[in-house]
């Protein structure tokens, strides 16, 4: 046991090998869950994150990110924040004040400029005809909006036992302008506990809001589960309630890991990857098909 960083999809595996060389390299965490988040919003292929990823409803490209320090308990997020290059660095920046930790659309962007963030026109050729397909098959219904969507975040932990959780998104397909999903929310899209680990979530934000599902993940771990049983415990659970509550429960996934290094991930999806990279070992992708962890 020792460090380790767990991300959100395969889109992360490249971040995640540059996390990991920064840990093994006797690294700290917030460096580490950084650039592997940066590597994802910088990489225009990637449609749901960063520079390139899907506008909302109007065409706009409306960012959200989320960062938290566990040895601090400090937190920043930002949500609906338009061209700016990096939103985890700007979640990031505001983690570090003391009030104001919280800035959404206009003033987000004013505040990232003034710490000297790269501005950027989020938008990409790739995006905007992604978005003019898509629109094109929901009005056909071959697809519905709110579908095809994903969140990267990034869990690690240092060799000093620092644990970083941070988020980055553009959220859902077909979003209206300024909504936000969970992934600038603490304890529904991260959470981090340098006493306990970090969990971050992915899916249906309306729905992971409803449980506060990081922080119940962190959580079960404080209370004693090991990270897949909460992982585990905390899916099913939110799952169970939101369908004998409302009939359904949208997309629920998550990936956690405690403070010396073991890891967790569930999903109530039908199939859900993500990444993994712990002392001793190479970066290696996984998946959860059909309630089951397995490597591919
Ligand atoms: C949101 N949770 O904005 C994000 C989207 C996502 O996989 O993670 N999709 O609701």
């Amino acid at each position: 046991m020792g460090w380790g960083i767990i991300s959100t999809w395969e889109m992360a595996h490249e971040g995640t090998k540059k996390g990991a060389s920064i840990l093994k390299n006797g690294g700290k965490a917030p460096e580490a869950v950084t650039e592997a988040i940066k590597e994802v919003e910088n990489n225009p292929e990637y449609v749901s994150v960063g520079f390139g990823g899907l506008p909302n409803e109007n065409g706009d490209v409306e960012l959200d990110a989320g960062y938290m320090n566990g040895d601090t308990l400090s937190a920043g997020m930002t949500g609906a924040v338009k061209n700016i290059k990096n939103p985890v660095i700007l979640a990031k920046n505001l983690s570090e004040e003391r009030f104001n930790i919280f800035l959404t659309g206009k003033g987000a962007e004013k505040y990232a400029l003034e710490k000297g963030l790269e501005k950027r026109n989020m938008l990409t050729e790739k995006s905007e005809n992604e978005y003019k397909r898509r629109v094109e098959d929901v009005s056909k219904k071959l697809l519905s909006p709110y579908e095809g969507h994903d969140t990267v975040g990034v869990v690690a932990v240092d060799n000093f036992s620092t644990v970083i959780a941070a988020t980055s998104t553009s959220g859902l397909f077909m979003k209206k302008e300024g909504r936000l999903g969970d992934s600038p929310v603490i304890g529904s899209g991260f959470y981090a506990d340098s006493d306990t680990g970090g969990a971050v979530a992915t899916g249906l934000g309306e729905d992971l809001m409803k449980g506060c599902i990081s922080y119940e993940t962190v959580r079960l771990m404080k209370e004693g589960k090991k990270p897949q049983e909460a992982a585990e415990i905390a899916v099913k659970n939110l799952d169970k309630k939101l369908t004998d509550k409302r009939g359904k429960s949208g997309d629920i996934s998550v990936v956690c890991m405690n403070r010396y290094g073991e890891w967790g991930a569930f999903s109530n999806t039908r199939e859900f990857k993500f990444v993994v990279c712990c002392e001793g070992k190479e970066p290696e992708i996984y998946k959860i098909e059909d309630y089951k962890v397995i490597k591919i």
